[in-house]
């Protein structure tokens, strides 16, 4: 295990571009929002100061109206497209025009009980930066009282089966030419389809032409799709929130009242049809009908449900690693491509952690030894087939490395 904790170790020094992290050379040669996150929980088991400064760094990018974005491009590279002239985002630094799961205010918390002392000091720094950002989803994400991604990448699960259904509205006939650099990186077969870059573009272009005036997406774009990862990695995060508020003496009405709000709104994207959590396309009303690793987010976000258990248990008996990405038995199932069925470290991490924390011991433990089993056998990959534990996508990987090392925290 000292090996693994050496080679984890590097991997996040080795990533460090001085005070933010890239996921990974060559393919993802930026700051990512909730990849920063794990990057900051994995340096707070060895290096603290560091890892404050992995958050601070993020929240450097926030906008004015309180968005913190989904990339920060600190230093040009040809490396990646759609780069920040394509994105044009109006913060202080270049940036996307989008979010990804907040996950900050969580971790914060974690890394706050490392060394308490240090920890208020820079919580009280953050505290104002992590509202506006909490407040910025409530205002222009959920006014269904629900979670809405705008983008695939904004959920953070790019091409996910839950977006098949809305993606068929988005208009493709302005996207015109454009070189993709991430299959030089990685094999096609592992990565997002043309199709798929086509309505990623479509809708970034929709955004950038309209200057990201969320009133304007909210009115005119053909995808608002309530999504699990964003609601419960919102609702969860207010609930740190909160804690943190209270801790630093402050009035957190308004938070508590984004709590009831998220928590009734969880209603919304219960599937009885499938009997799981789902997302749900708010243009028309329909369920994806997909069974996802983030549908297992409920009990991370403090939901209760014994159905989702007996998911769990299923897709275990059958012999999968788990958490696949999407339910083997589905028939969109795709055991190599990315969110269509890979199994991703950072997901089992926070699916163990709300597992355990709701006292499903058994499952936590079968998570995490699943998790541990595949990053030993495996290496510390983008992701993993969950038939046979192969590892994909990119390597050298920033989360799956602090994965490794901060499960216990
Ligand atoms: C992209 C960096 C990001 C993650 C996303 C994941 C992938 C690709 O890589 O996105 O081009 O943005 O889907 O969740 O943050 O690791």
């Amino acid at each position: 295990m000292e090996a693994l904790d050496k080679q984890a170790i590097d991997i996040l020094t080795d990533n460090d571009r001085g005070g933010y992290t890239i996921p990974t050379a060559g393919l993802y040669p930026y700051q990512w929002n909730w990849d920063s996150a794990f990057a900051a929980l994995g340096f707070s088991t060895f290096d603290l100061p560091r890892a404050w400064q992995e958050i601070e760094t993020l929240l450097t990018a926030q906008w004015d109206n309180g968005m913190v974005p989904h990339i920060v491009f600190h230093q040009p590279d040809e490396g990646y497209f759609p780069g920040p002239e394509v994105w044009g985002g109006k913060g202080p630094i270049a940036s996307s025009g989008i979010s990804q799961p907040p996950l900050v205010a969580t971790f914060a918390r974690k890394i706050f009980h490392r060394d308490e002392a240090l920890g208020q000091e820079k919580l009280k720094a953050i505290y104002p930066a992590l509202v506006k950002w909490h407040r910025w989803y409530m205002e222009c994400r959920a006014e269904s009282g629900v979670v809405a991604s705008t983008h695939p990448w904004e959920s953070g699960r790019d091409n996910a089966p839950d977006w098949d259904e809305a993606s068929d509205a988005i208009d493709i006939s302005n996207v015109g030419e454009y070189q993709r650099r991430d299959t030089s990186h990685v094999d096609a077969s592992m990565r997002p389809t043309k199709l798929d870059y086509d309505r990623y573009l479509s809708l970034l272009y929709l955004g950038r032409d309209c200057g990201w005036d969320e009133k304007v997406i909210e009115q005119t774009s053909p995808f608002r799709v309530a999504d699990p990862s964003l609601h419960f990695t919102l609702l969860r995060g207010h609930r740190d929130l909160a804690e943190i508020g209270k801790l630093l003496g402050e009035d957190v009405s308004e938070i508590d009242g984004w709590i009831s709000t998220l928590e009734e709104g969880c209603k919304q994207i219960w599937n009885s049809e499938i009997s799981a959590f789902d997302s749900v396309n708010l243009r028309n009303g329909k369920f994806a009908g997909s069974l996802s690793n983030a549908s297992f987010l409920c009990w991370y976000a403090g939901i209760e449900s014994p159905e989702m258990v007996g998911h769990l248990e299923r897709i275990l008996g059958n012999g999968h690693y788990i958490v696949p990405s999407y339910d083997p038995a589905g028939e969109k199932y795709d055991a190599m491509r990315y969110w269509r069925g890979p199994v991703w470290a950072i997901m089992n991490a926070l699916i163990g952690w709300g597992l355990e924390e709701q006292g499903h011991v058994t499952l936590a433990r079968a998570v995490r030894q699943q998790t541990a089993g595949l990053i030993s056998n495996y290496g510390f990959a983008e992701y993993f087939n969950p038939d046979n534990g192969t590892p994909a996508g990119g390597g050298h990987f920033t989360w799956t490395a602090a994965v490794w090392l901060s499960w216990s925290l």
